[in-house]
């Protein structure tokens, strides 16, 4: 992993990416999990230097991003209110390494009376943490904040063949008569697939 100097990080709470209030309700024992080996909470700024945009790096190319761009990015999506919800897993025995995240963005619309749609973004667990049910852990917390806080009138996701069944588990399905189109402007530059 690289190693990335420490930035200087202050308020807990306003470098949270969102209110880990909000979701303390559905994460019984307050993030604690596996007898305190690890943590969930929401993504803060100083996550940067603890490897997250590396772990990021296992799910696709993230490119060079520096401290002052990730913090760019991250305030301009905290300050789209209720919209992103980015969750972590750290590993508290060393040194509050990054070592799952995944995303649920909330997208507002007109339709369905004025709904919320919700999506699955960004799933990785370090693949030296995999069969832990970490992941599911992740999907199950995210699946019921926005069934049950965020009022989203559907969530959907997007995952290669082999994640299918394991999405499939969590009530996620292909729908009849829909389909997913993607129209691709940039190719990846170290992962051709
Ligand atoms: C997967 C992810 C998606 C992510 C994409 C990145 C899940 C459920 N799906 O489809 O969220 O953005 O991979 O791949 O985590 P890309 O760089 O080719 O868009």
């Amino acid at each position: 992993m690289t190693e990335r100097h420490g930035h200087d990080h202050h308020d807990q709470k306003t470098d949270d990416i969102f209110d880990s209030n909000l979701i303390q309700s559905i994460l019984k024992h307050h993030g604690n999990i596996y007898n305190g080996k690890y943590l969930i909470r929401p993504l803060s700024i100083s996550d940067y230097d603890h490897g997250f945009i590396d772990l990021l790096g296992q799910l696709t190319e993230c490119g060079q991003i520096t401290y002052d761009e990730f913090k760019q990015r991250f305030y301009q999506m905290k300050q789209c209110l209720n919209t992103y919800y980015i969750l972590i897993i750290e590993d508290m025995n060393l040194n509050k390494q990054i070592i799952g995240t995944a995303t649920l963005v909330c997208e507002k619309k007109f339709i369905r009376q004025l709904g919320i749609r919700g999506r699955i973004e960004d799933v990785v667990i370090d693949n030296r943490y995999r069969g832990q049910q970490l992941g599911k852990l992740l999907i199950d917390l995210l699946t019921k904040f926005a069934r049950e806080k965020c009022d989203c009138y559907k969530i959907s996701l997007e995952c290669k063949d082999d994640l299918v069944s394991f999405y499939q588990q969590f009530g996620y399905d292909h729908e009849d008569k829909q389909n997913y189109l993607c129209q691709r402007f940039q190719k990846l530059v170290t992962k051709n697939e």
